[in-house]
């Protein structure tokens, strides 16, 4: 930490002072991509009246994600967690399905809203993302697949997990809501395992409003998924599957389209603020930036600090309480984890004890904006807020603990 702080500790809010910014920044504030572009598609999707069912927009964007995931097939969808429901039941799992706990709930969700039984395995302390020596701890004779996920972009360790996958006899898939346009050993996300689901919703870094995606490179499982996601009509009157509606529509599908024309650009900037946020955080004590493998290929989407309590003057429950007064809505992805979300906890109350890398890492990750609604200055402040606010670590405990009635604002809240 430099000797000299860049501002003052009396300029903090949480110490009664103005916000540092005037108006919110949020985590997840969508890219919004070439308006006029945009314009012009929802005016051509007017002139045509075609909205929906598979439209010649949800074509071109499928074509274009395929691309991007080097798959044979993309299959839109109306979001990424009716993906995921739909590629579950495509794939016939049931039983018991292995995920991480440290996931967004849709992960769990998706397979428990089908009543099959999410059980939790432990991530990697390095990756975040699902580990293959906790996957083989919670196999069961119920055990009928296994749900990756590529946690910030970071791909799982897909070697693995297939291995176990066959040896198990194990569908595998994954969840690459994050993944888009990541690699892993080179190769894009999007191939590996029976099928990948990506998210397109609004605080992706490719947005199409909501959205979502599974790609693979099986032809029948492809097949399948497409009459899935319409009510397993295959023709006029021919209802071959039991299907939902899945679709995506064609103004998520022209916003698709747009977002991704952009994708270079928006990778770009999220790089450059990633660097921006390294540069800017060097040094202040117990807190590091989660690393994105170089020779890969990444979207930077995610901006996520670990706070190490052990070392830092604040812990992460008192770090984005200090943002949150700042109006930085600082967020704490994907803390508690799943098994701790009803209904998990209720269900599998032990589950915790099988999760202490999980417990651990939930407890002290705070994620911070990025994306084409900030700027690298925005990105020095809110560093300069965390130096401060650790330099007057006292007086900021002091005022959360009277702003809490003496409760500490804690991770105990689950
Ligand atoms: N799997 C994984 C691993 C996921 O992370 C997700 C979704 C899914 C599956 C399911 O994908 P989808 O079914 O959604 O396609 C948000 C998103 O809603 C969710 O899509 C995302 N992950 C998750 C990580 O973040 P919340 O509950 O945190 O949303 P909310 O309303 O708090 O919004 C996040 C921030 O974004 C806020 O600070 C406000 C800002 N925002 C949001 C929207 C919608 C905007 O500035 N503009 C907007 O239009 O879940």
């Amino acid at each position: 930490m430099s000797a000299t702080p860049t501002i003052a500790s009396k300029s903090l809010a949480i110490l009664g002072a103005a916000p540092r910014f005037p108006s919110v920044l949020h985590v997840g504030r969508p890219n919004v991509g070439n308006r006029e572009r945009l314009l012009a598609r929802l005016n051509d999707m007017l002139d045509r009246r075609w909205f929906s069912n598979d439209g010649p927009f949800v074509h071109e964007f499928e074509a274009k994600v395929a691309e991007i995931s080097q798959t044979k097939h993309c299959v839109a969808m109306c979001n990424a967690t009716v993906a995921l429901e739909i590629a579950i039941r495509a794939l016939e799992m049931s039983g018991e399905v292995i995920i991480p706990s440290y996931t967004f709930v849709a992960t769990a969700h998706a397979l428990q809203w089908q009543e099959i039984t999410p059980v939790f395995a432990d991530i990697d302390a390095a990756t975040c993302t699902i580990d293959p020596h906790s996957i083989e701890r919670v196999i069961s004779s119920k055990t009928t697949g296994i749900l990756g996920v590529h946690l910030w972009g970071r791909a799982c360790d897909t070697e693995a997990i297939d291995g176990i996958g066959r040896r198990h006899g194990l569908k595998v898939m994954y969840d690459a809501a994050h993944a888009l346009a990541c690699s892993h050993h080179g190769r894009r996300v999007g191939g590996f395992g029976e099928c990948e689901v990506f998210s397109f919703h609004a605080t992706k870094f490719i947005n199409a409003f909501e959205g979502g995606a599974i790609v693979t490179n099986n032809d029948d499982l492809a097949r399948r998924l497409r009459f899935m996601r319409n009510f397993g009509f295959a023709g006029y009157d021919n209802v071959r599957y039991l299907g939902v509606n899945g679709k995506m529509t064609e103004a998520c599908a022209a916003m698709g389209i747009t977002s991704l024309e952009s994708i270079d650009e928006i990778v770009q900037v999220n790089q450059e603020h990633y660097e921006a946020y390294e540069r800017c955080l060097a040094g202040i004590p117990g807190v590091s930036l989660i690393r994105y493998d170089k020779r890969e290929s990444n979207n930077y989407q995610y901006i996520v600090l670990e706070i190490d309590p052990e070392v830092a003057p604040l812990d992460r429950d008192e770090v984005v309480a200090v943002f949150h007064a700042e109006n930085v809505l600082a967020r704490k992805y994907f803390w508690p984890g799943c098994h701790r979300m009803e209904p998990y906890r209720s269900l599998q109350p032990n589950a915790h004890l099988l999760l202490p890398v999980t417990e651990r890492v939930a407890s002290r990750i705070c994620l911070l904006p990025t994306g084409q609604a900030i700027d690298t200055a925005m990105i020095a402040t809110m560093a300069d807020i965390l130096e401060a606010a650790f330099q007057s670590a006292g007086e900021v405990k002091d005022a959360l603990r009277r702003s809490t009635g003496g409760h500490e604002a804690s991770n105990h809240e689950a």
